[in-house]
């Protein structure tokens, strides 16, 4: 309440409520009395995100940009609420605060149950890039080296070599699967760092729980949760977006038989993708728009395990094995995804 009542909200607040179950943040709904509207009010994680002020100018200007082109400004970007004094964030006992607007009569699943739902989401992503193709002005790199592997194996190699809380001795194999793939990684990163691969503003987090759908028809709105929006190639975007739509079990599910890649899934998001972004792709984001799925995936597959290593200290766990759990679950995924891998080619190339 003393919080919320520092933004410049319309209407007196009725109740906060917790909501969502992000990683990094932690999320509440601001309800409001009578006709005014509803609010997301989010502690920002300053330990993830070093300058949450740098950040906060990143989400007002693309989404300001947003707002210029789009039919429903309200509704197919977030809008962000100042604090009364002006500033886009209210500093508290050194945590971090952000409000912005909620958007009613939506959905955000957390896992793509229908082919039409992940034609959506990829309609989504393709056209939020689509959308600041032409944004020019320089973002603040929230997360430094977010998607970059080498400086992930930079931070890895210092994690296995410090072993904070002595796990190492007893993950050589989940080890040696990050190691048996650090050179196809590496290389596939030297094309982005050569310019072969071009750079684009992107999301950088485009799990399916990132974007609203609308309620009354399952049609895509709007994407949520643009704390990584950034410069990178959009090739992560679809990636991490196949990571997550594509997955017949969850992201940290016990049962490994439950876990495999959807080929349907996969190209159901990769036709929405594409309608909006084909157009204006280089031939070389064409080439690696398959792979970049498994590169996500091995990112992920490092980062849970990294974390786990660290003694558990980026992402919010639910019991004292989950990132181990996450890490198994997303190496199946990995695993369904390099057998599936010229099929997922081949469908790139159809589409
Ligand atoms: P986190 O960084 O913790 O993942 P998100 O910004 O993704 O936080 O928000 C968590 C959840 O809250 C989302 O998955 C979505 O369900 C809901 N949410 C976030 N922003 C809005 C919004 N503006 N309108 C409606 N729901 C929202
Ligand atoms: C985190 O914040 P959230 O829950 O949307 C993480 C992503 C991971 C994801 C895995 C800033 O996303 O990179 O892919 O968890 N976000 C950050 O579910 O690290
Ligand atoms: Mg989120």
């Amino acid at each position: 309440m003393k919080i919320a009542g520092q933004f410049d909200l319309a209407g007196d607040i009725a109740e906060i409520k917790p909501l969502g179950e992000g990683f990094i943040n932690d999320t509440f709904v601001v309800k409001t009395e009578g006709d005014a509207p509803n609010y997301i009010l989010q502690r920002k994680n300053h330990v993830i995100f070093p300058d949450v002020p740098g950040m906060m100018e990143n989400i007002k200007a693309v989404t300001e940009h947003i707002k210029a082109k789009v039919a429903d400004p309200m509704r197919e970007t977030l809008t962000v609420i100042p604090a009364k004094d002006g500033k886009l964030y209210v500093e508290e006992d050194g945590n971090f605060w952000a409000v912005c607007l909620f958007i009613p009569d939506t959905t955000s699943p957390v896992r793509a149950d229908t082919p039409e739902l992940a034609y959506q989401g990829g309609l989504g992503t393709g056209r939020f890039q689509a959308l600041l193709a032409d944004f020019d002005k320089p973002l603040n790199e929230t997360i430094k080296g977010f998607h970059n592997i080498r400086w992930r194996f930079q931070q890895w190699d210092e994690t296995i070599a410090a072993d904070p809380v002595g796990r190492v001795a007893q993950l050589q194999e989940e080890i040696s699967w990050i190691e048996s793939r650090r050179k196809e990684m590496l290389d596939f990163w030297s094309l982005v760092e050569d310019g072969t691969i071009p750079m684009h503003v992107t999301h950088n987090d485009t799990k399916i729980s990132n974007i609203l759908f609308n309620k009354s028809d399952g049609s895509m709105l709007c994407m949520i949760d643009l704390d990584t929006v950034m410069s990178s190639t959009s090739l992560n975007d679809f990636g991490d977006a196949i990571r997550s739509y594509t997955n017949t079990g969850a992201e940290d599910d016990r049962n490994l038989d439950n876990v495999e890649m959807s080929m349907e899934m996969f190209k159901a998001y990769a036709e929405g993708y594409l309608h909006e972004q084909k157009a204006s792709m280089v031939q070389s984001e064409l080439d690696y728009l398959a792979f970049s799925a498994r590169y996500i995936t091995f990112e992920q597959v490092l980062r849970f395990l990294m974390d786990y290593i660290d003694g558990d200290k980026y992402y919010k766990t639910a019991y004292p094995e989950h990132n181990l759990v996450r890490t198994h679950a997303q190496y199946k995924l990995l695993q369904s995804m390099e057998r599936q891998y010229d099929e997922m080619c081949r469908v790139i190339r159809n589409i």
